[in-house]
């Protein structure tokens, strides 16, 4: 297959032939539908498919730019509209820093930025003349904030702040020779607060993980597990961070959700973010940062040198700056293409006129336009493809691809009997119901799906879950690409050295997280890799 993603999509055939009811349609030149690859044999290559077929995404002649199109942008709006409404209940507040950062300010977190300066992109000319000193453009937004906050924050009555921002932010990527690796832009919400106390810096970390964890199994219907990450694996500036975690079983590989970290008084320190308490002393914030679809995580050398086909840096691209939409792809997608849940999905039923031979055009797609007025009216997202120059084959397996859950076929039978095909994109259920219980049927099937999609998820993901003892255990279930609960004494060296023990082409494994759900830890269980006394059940095996 080409990497120049112009394989596959729908594209529109010949002309549109217009003409009233009743006439006989010409259907002429249609592109050829459906999949090279399939999820089983090829998986990076089927995914990178999926995603282009479905008109999600399209690739741009910047390396490392991608066009999101309505698909992916409707799907991300529908995250944001639930994730916004959510954080005002909690007083986050909308804010807009700039895009642009002095090297001066972005110096003074310069611990931090250092391992990521490479990826900093400058703005050094407007027109042709230099500017008198290079501005960069934001990677994340910690030192274009933390100085106003410094400034806005003088007593405990300006406390808690809580702000947050939807923009997008720009990594650049110069140690990678070979395009697609990474999208250079991205967009994201960021998350930034200050308290007085911990204690309410802690109950938001929560409050927020809580959040990212409805995302994925509330509207994306793929578990996940909330935890928190080790020593090693959490954000070097903070004090600690949780994340939920999501688990691809046809790769075995672990893949960190999104990250609510608590920073501590660190960031207080370094800007001066302080505050009059009720006593008059003076006290530092305490700060914490949350963002969906920030992976630093697997900006590591080992995937760097490891990642060789064109396609799957494609693959890893798009997993790591639309994460989302990239697992909820790799969970519920199949041989046909996208399987969208109806919560997300932009069009929840799509209806389908099917005009045989020398039946009644007009009356049928007059029932197609009630049956989605009806619907639209009841608050579903449905729609109408009343296209002429292509099939109704041909529509059915374009709205597969899709992934649209429900596709309704309006055909003379079923407008004789007043009745719609109903079927179901999950399973390829067909039901006829009578127009009378559209509402009613579209709304139960809607409910079944979501729930469908949930639980097929979970059971797969649960069969990969392998409580582990020894050693040995674990190297086994490595290899068997599973999700490793293992008791684990929690020292740093030790992580480490599970790393060098399992470095290989497929890179090592590491903690993914210790989940907050622990099974009994009977006295005396020694962790599987030091054989020291085991203080915790943490997951573990390689990841994103
Ligand atoms: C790339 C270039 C410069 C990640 C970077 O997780 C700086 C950075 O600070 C950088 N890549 N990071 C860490 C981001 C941490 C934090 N920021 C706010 C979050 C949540 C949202």
């Amino acid at each position: 297959m080409s990497s120049g993603g112009k394989g596959g999509g729908a594209k529109a055939g010949g002309g549109a032939k217009g003409g009233g009811g009743g006439k006989k349609k010409e259907v002429k030149k249609e592109t050829k539908l459906g999949m090279a690859y399939k999820k089983d044999d090829n998986f990076g290559e089927w995914y990178s498919e999926v995603v282009v077929n479905s008109e999600m995404i399209e690739y741009y002649d910047i390396s490392g730019c991608y066009i999101l199109r309505p698909w992916a942008m409707e799907i991300w709006e529908l995250l944001k509209e639930f994730f916004d409404a959510e954080i005002k209940k909690l007083k986050l507040k909308p804010y807009y820093f700039p895009l642009f950062v002095t090297e001066n300010v972005l110096q003074k977190e310069k611990d931090h930025i250092e391992g990521f300066a490479p990826e900093v992109a400058w703005v050094t000319k407007s027109g042709k003349s230099e500017l008198e000193a290079p501005i960069a453009i934001r990677p994340t937004s910690e030192t274009v904030m933390y100085p106003y906050f410094s400034k806005w924050i003088r007593s405990h009555r300006d406390l808690p702040l809580r702000c947050n921002q939807w923009c997008n932010v720009v990594r650049w990527e110069f140690s990678n020779p070979t395009p697609f690796i990474r999208s250079r832009e991205f967009l994201w919400q960021e998350g930034h607060t200050a308290f007085a106390t911990k204690e309410e810096a802690d109950e938001e970390v929560l409050q927020i993980l809580e959040l990212y964890r409805r995302i994925y199994e509330e509207f994306l219907a793929v578990p996940v597990s909330k935890g928190r990450k080790s020593e090693m694996e959490k954000f070097a500036g903070g004090l600690y961070t949780t994340s939920v975690e999501a688990f691809i079983p046809n790769t075995g590989r672990g893949i960190q959700g999104a990250t609510s970290h608590c920073l501590g008084q660190n960031f207080a320190k370094m800007f001066d973010i302080t505050f009059e308490n009720e006593k008059g002393a003076r006290e530092m914030v305490w700060q914490n940062s949350w963002a969906y679809t920030t992976r630093s995580v697997i900006l590591t050398p080992y995937l760097i040198e490891n990642l060789l086909s064109v396609l799957h840096k494609l693959f890893f691209l798009i997993m790591y700056r639309f994460l989302q939409i990239g697992v909820m792809v790799m969970t519920h997608g199949d041989d046909k293409g996208l399987v969208l849940p109806p919560r997300v999905a932009p069009i929840q039923v799509i209806v389908i006129p099917v005009p045989y031979k020398d039946a009644d055009t007009t009356a049928i797609k007059g029932a197609c336009e009630s049956a989605v007025y009806t619907l639209n009216e009841s608050g579903f997202r449905a729609d109408l493809d009343t296209r002429e120059n292509y099939s109704p084959g041909w529509k059915y397996s374009h709205w597969e691809m899709k992934g649209v859950p429900l596709r309704i076929e309006i055909g003379p039978k079923d407008l004789a009997n007043k009745q719609v095909r109903i079927v179901r994109r999950d399973n390829g259920a067909k039901v006829d119901i009578p127009v009378d219980n559209l509402v009613d049927e579209v709304k139960a099937l809607l409910d079944d799906i979501q729930a469908n999609l949930l639980k097929t998820a979970k059971e797969k993901r649960d069969a990969c879950i392998e409580v582990i003892h020894t050693w040995d255990e674990f190297t086994i279930a490595l290899n068997n690409k599973r999700l490793i609960l293992a008791p684990w004494c929690d020292e740093e060296e030790v992580e480490k050295d599970v790393k060098t023990r399992t470095k290989g082409d497929l890179g090592a494994a590491k903690t993914l997280c210790t989940p907050f759900d622990q099974p009994e830890l009977p006295e005396g269980t020694l962790c599987f890799a030091s054989g020291k006394p085991a203080k915790k059940w943490s997951f573990w095996g390689r990841s994103y």
